[in-house]
């Protein structure tokens, strides 16, 4: 009832760009949310199944955008399972304030309504997996190489491309998107859990949860020691073809790797303890976080984390939006 509420009074609100209206919506659904069972919201935090997810729909974006509340909270940071490599570690607990993040990977068809606004130039040379990776001309996110639709994933985008795609969706609605920071990512991404994926320890559900490289990816990926199952997609799937995570996340494991705001450092040592980004470290290359359609169960970890050239447009890199424009809008905080 919560959720609803503040969905559709804020999508109200909003649309009209009016403040009283909003300020309602605020205080009518803090009333509702004051009345749930005081155990109930105790247990919000801890257990992944319960979470009362909110969904805030920013009409004011050119295509339809969904964003879910991930709540505020503390977690363990990097390798806690000790399953996961020295630049995981070492673990650390953050603090978290609550931040919209977006339901699914930008999508080829968002990425196309800004090109289209801005004559945004993403190359023509992409970086491609064949026996090793390899940067090949007449590639790019219109044609990455093999067959996608609208609601594809974008890739064969850098992260100067997620930039500048940001600045343009805000000049459009006022709103204050930007990319998640690492720790953002990896707390959104276990939803509460410690385990090595937020479902557990086990890869067996991992072809229900994500587009990764399983039996049938092997017509790309002869040898590799893939998924024991076939989830149907050798390269990208449509967003949200495959279960969420319990925070309403769809493809936070597989589809593509998702960009992150982070200068890259090899450890955690001095990292910030507050859910900010890393910006401090080598700054031409950047964090990706979450594992590609051709990625092994090890890359999907909750905890792996990858970097690459900021300027490297890779056919299996994509990202997703955050904000916390919207945070003094939730009850919650
Ligand atoms: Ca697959
Ligand atoms: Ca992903």
């Amino acid at each position: 009832m919560v959720t609803d509420c503040f969905l559709y009074m804020y999508t109200a609100a909003r649309a009209q760009s009016n403040t009283v209206s909003i300020a309602v919506c605020i205080v009518f659904c803090s009333g509702l949310l004051l009345l749930t069972p005081a155990s109930h919201a105790d247990e919000h935090l801890k257990t992944a199944a319960q979470h009362d997810q909110i969904v805030a729909r920013f009409i004011s974006a050119p295509f339809p955008l969904e964003m879910v509340w991930i709540p505020k909270g503390r977690f363990q940071m990097g390798d806690s399972s000790g399953s996961g490599q020295a630049d995981e570690r070492p673990v650390r607990q953050v603090e978290m304030r609550g931040f919209w993040m977006m339901r699914t990977e930008v999508t080829r068809g968002m990425f196309a309504r800004f090109v289209e606004d801005t004559r945004h130039a993403a190359g023509d040379r992409c970086w491609v997996f064949a026996a090793g990776w390899t940067e090949r001309d007449g590639l790019g996110w219109r044609a990455p190489g093999f067959p996608q639709n609208d609601n594809h994933p974008v890739t064969c985008v850098n992260w100067h491309d997620a930039h500048a795609f940001i600045a343009w969706l805000n000049r459009k609605t006022g709103e204050t998107f930007r990319l998640p920071s690492e720790a953002e990512w990896e707390y959104a991404a276990r939803a509460g859990s410690e385990t090595v994926y937020y479902m557990g320890d086990q890869v067996a559900a991992l072809c229900t949860n994500a587009n990764a490289a399983d039996k049938r990816a092997l017509e790309h990926y002869p040898g590799f020691a893939v998924n024991d199952c076939d989830d149907g997609y050798v390269r990208t799937s449509p967003v949200a073809t495959f279960a969420a995570n319990p925070w309403g996340l769809y493809d936070i494991y597989g589809n593509t790797w998702e960009w992150v705001e982070d200068c890259w450092n090899s450890s955690y040592a001095s990292a910030p303890a507050d859910g900010s980004a890393f910006l401090e470290g080598d700054c031409s290359r950047r964090g990706f976080r979450g594992g590609g359609y051709g990625d092994i169960p090890y890359f999907l970890r909750s905890t792996l984390r990858n970097r690459g050239d900021a300027t490297h447009r890779k056919d299996d890199i994509g990202f997703r939006l955050v904000t916390s424009g919207a945070t003094a809008s939730n009850p919650r905080q």
